[in-house]
């Protein structure tokens, strides 16, 4: 099959071809810069949301359960989960395996997994070529799942519209968030296992880190806090309601516009940024084999080595 006809198939909303083409994502396949050209004109209408979160709070119970709510109205839902951290991350998609798997026969949901090689636009151009993709293929709902609160997270999640952080009770979490800078991000708080007992003290843990945050940067958005169990579903139409409302609340004040801007811009440049430190290296390795000799024996500085490969253009 062409290109031509791949593509076709993509934007008729076809699965095999949906799979293929993230398929060809992954393995950075040269095919793909053509493919990425020819959908991205049909993307850009879909509802995104990032979902982020330490490693077993209940983000892939929480979707399965938000996947209904989704399916109930008809929209069909993407899921590309993403485990930054763990090059192997076969439990984790094993795991998701069992509590997706009420959806794995539903044509209107796809989900996907994606490995974190070193992706020529990092693991984040990586997911939002998966979910362009998606879109492509007339999915309503793209939703991200990153594993931890780290940067690699954050850059991820922030490609959504919507960013829900999901917290465990009892565990420290949202300090640690805070620390990653992951908190700042979160326009949703999701704090899961509300059957825990310090459930309760860990909304109020966050709603004081945020009235804090809310004083030194007022923002008309103060993100809500929703109390969820991802087993039972519990509080899971209070979340999709909530995430609706932020949505509004993004198109009414213009911030939809501005957000999308900015993470474009985000996206462009750390995939020029990618190309240029492989190229970098690969200039190093081809061209000018003397030059970290000469660095290592301390007789050319390392900035005016960078200086040489940088110009040498
Ligand atoms: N008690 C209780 N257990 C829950 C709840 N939600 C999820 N769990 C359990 O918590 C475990 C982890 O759930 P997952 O949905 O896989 O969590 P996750 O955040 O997706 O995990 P990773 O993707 O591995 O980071 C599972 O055993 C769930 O059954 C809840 O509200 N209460
Ligand atoms: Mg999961």
């Amino acid at each position: 099959m062409n290109n031509n006809e791949l593509v076709g198939r993509l934007l008729s909303g076809d699965r095999r071809a949906l799979a293929r083409v993230i398929s060809k994502v992954e393995r950075e396949d040269p095919e793909t810069a053509e493919i990425v050209a020819q959908i991205y004109g049909e993307t850009g209408s879909a509802l995104t949301v990032g979902f982020t979160g330490p490693p077993g709070v209940g983000k892939s119970s929480i979707i399965a359960k938000l996947i209904k709510l989704y399916r109930d109205e008809d929209k069909r839902v993407g899921v590309v989960s993403v485990d930054p951290s763990s090059p192997f991350s076969k439990g984790a998609i094993l795991g998701d395996r069992i509590r997706l798997s009420d959806h794995f026969l539903d044509p209107g949901v796809f989900i996907r997994s994606m490995g974190s090689r070193g992706h020529l636009g990092g693991l984040a151009g990586g997911s939002r070529l998966a979910a362009l993709a998606m879109e492509a293929a007339g999915i309503d709902v793209v939703i991200y799942e990153t594993v931890g609160v780290g940067q690699g997270e954050v850059e991820v999640a922030s490609a959504a519209d919507t960013v829900v952080l999901a917290l465990q009770p009892g565990t420290g979490d949202s300090v640690q968030a805070l620390k990653a800078g992951v908190m700042e991000i979160a326009d949703v708080f999701c704090i899961n296992k509300a059957d825990h007992p310090k459930a309760k003290n860990a909304a109020s843990e966050v709603r004081s880190i945020l009235e804090i945050g809310h004083e030194l940067d007022p923002d008309p958005w103060f993100p809500p806090i929703v109390m969820t169990r991802g087993d039972t579903g519990m509080g899971v139409e209070e979340l999709k309601q909530t995430i609706q409302k932020h949505r509004s609340y993004l198109e009414e004040s213009g911030k939809l516009a501005e957000r999308r801007r900015a993470s474009l811009r985000e996206f462009v440049v750390s995939w020029a940024t990618n190309r240029l430190e492989k190229e970098m290296h690969e200039r190093l390795d081809r061209e000018d084999t003397e030059l970290m000799e000469r660095v290592y024996d301390r007789e050319l500085d390392p900035i005016s080595a960078s200086e040489r490969i940088f110009k040498e253009a």
